[in-house]
């Protein structure tokens, strides 16, 4: 029987493309040259069937979603990202807001009695919201529901945070921790090459604060993801460039548990000019993460920014995660224009959508513990009774 190598041969697949096949499939990395390749020949049905085989690899049919929900605690913003549709310089302009802490807590008792297992918190940059403000709220939400996992702050709005309290990363890290946070999200990673970064995210904190912030938390035991914002002006080589500082830190920490490519959105924003990447790109992009980020275990589509059909369609191209807010409060993405202006799921729509795909649901907490596994098409479901349910 011909080897799958010999069959893209014989299928007169170019020759950088099948050297870079023979590696995914002898489970060899990829170097940063492979991946440019990838990115400037490999055809979506090429690099689908490289990502696919190493996601089947790593999880099988497994597709994993978390009941979450979003608190945004401001969209004022002392910076100016220019691809932002969101921030505002004040509150008091006609759609910014900032939030008490007594709403907020409102917010996470609204989710009492229901089964949400973690509380996801990030917004603007505020100049007066700093680290005691921010230390009290996480305090009495842990107080109120100790088995709510809290993942919260981007290394963008820590960097401020911490510069503000004049406290070294680890120290402003390690009095969040006492407070009750327990990860990171990904956010504020945009593009780090600074030719890009220059131009997009000029004032913010810059890619080696971004990963020191990560490195540090990783190093505190705290577990985090990692996004890159894609598809505007950025070269393939920017791409690759981001992803290898990521694959870089995670060889000395391991601490990344999923990485999350944004699709760049261009509504409401000063990059309007600047078309969106096809679905196709989209594809691509997801796949040629998955073969190259080999040591990030994750892969996930964020469905409130991508549509559920374009997420559906990405578990065919290396991603075996989908975000699986409930009851999504984020504004971020229906303000730039994001194929779901109310994006909510129900948790039966979710599973429905991942078992049509004929992969395998299953519920999981921050951290990849299972909870509830719902079984293939036809398969039972096999419910886990998990302690962050209370
Ligand atoms: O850093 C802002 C992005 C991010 C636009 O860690 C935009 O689980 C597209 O990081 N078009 C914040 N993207 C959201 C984020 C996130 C989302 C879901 C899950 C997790 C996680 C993290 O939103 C920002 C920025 O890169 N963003 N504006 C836009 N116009
Ligand atoms: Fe502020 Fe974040 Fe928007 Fe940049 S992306 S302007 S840091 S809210």
């Amino acid at each position: 029987m011909m080897t799958s190598t010999e069959l893209f041969q014989q299928a007169g697949i170019d020759e950088d493309l099948v050297r870079i096949a023979d590696k995914v499939f002898r489970s060899e990395r990829i170097n940063d040259e492979d991946c440019l390749v990838l990115f400037e020949k490999g055809s979506l049905g090429f690099v689908g069937t490289l990502a696919n085989h190493i996601r089947e690899k790593l999880h099988g049919d497994i597709t994993y979603f978390n009941r979450n929900f979003h608190i945004e605690p401001t969209n004022v913003c002392v910076f100016s990202c220019a691809f932002c549709s969101y921030s505002r310089l004040y509150a008091h302009k006609e759609d910014g807001w900032e939030l008490g802490i007594d709403q907020m807590l409102d917010i996470v008792k609204s989710y009492d009695g229901k089964p949400v297992t973690e509380v996801h918190i990030v917004g603007g940059v505020h100049p007066k919201m700093n680290l005691a403000y921010f230390k009290e709220l996480i305090s009495k939400i842990h107080a109120h529901r100790p088995g709510l996992h809290i993942k919260a702050f981007t290394a963008v709005e820590l960097d401020y945070m911490f510069r503000k309290a004049k406290l070294s990363i680890e120290e402003g890290l390690r009095e969040l921790v006492e407070a009750g946070m327990q990860s990171l999200p990904g956010g504020g990673a945009e593009i780090f090459h600074p030719e890009i970064r220059q131009k997009i995210a000029a004032d913010k904190v810059d890619a080696d604060g971004w990963l020191k912030i990560h490195e540090t938390a990783h190093k505190l035991g705290l577990h985090s993801n990692a996004t890159m914002l894609y598809g505007h002006i950025e070269t393939f080589a920017h791409r690759v460039d981001h992803m290898r500082r990521l694959r870089d830190l995670q060889d000395q920490t391991k601490g990344f548990n999923t990485f999350i490519p944004l699709k760049f959105r261009n509504s409401n924003n000063d990059m309007s000019h600047v078309p969106e990447s096809s679905i196709v790109e989209d594809m691509r992009m997801y796949a040629i993460a998955r073969i190259y980020l080999d040591n990030f275990p994750h892969l996930k589509a964020y469905w409130p920014m991508l549509g559920r059909q374009q997420a559906q369609l990405s578990l065919a191209f290396g991603v075996n995660d989908i975000d699986g807010t409930i009851d999504d409060s984020t504004k971020i993405y229906s303000m730039a224009g994001s194929e779901e202006q109310n994006p909510t799921m129900s948790t039966e729509e979710l599973v429905a959508l991942i078992r049509q795909v004929n992969r395998q649901p299953v519920e999981r907490d921050t951290l990849y513990q299972v909870i509830h596994d719902f079984g293939k098409k036809d398969e039972p479901s096999k419910p886990i009774v998990n302690p962050s349910l209370n």
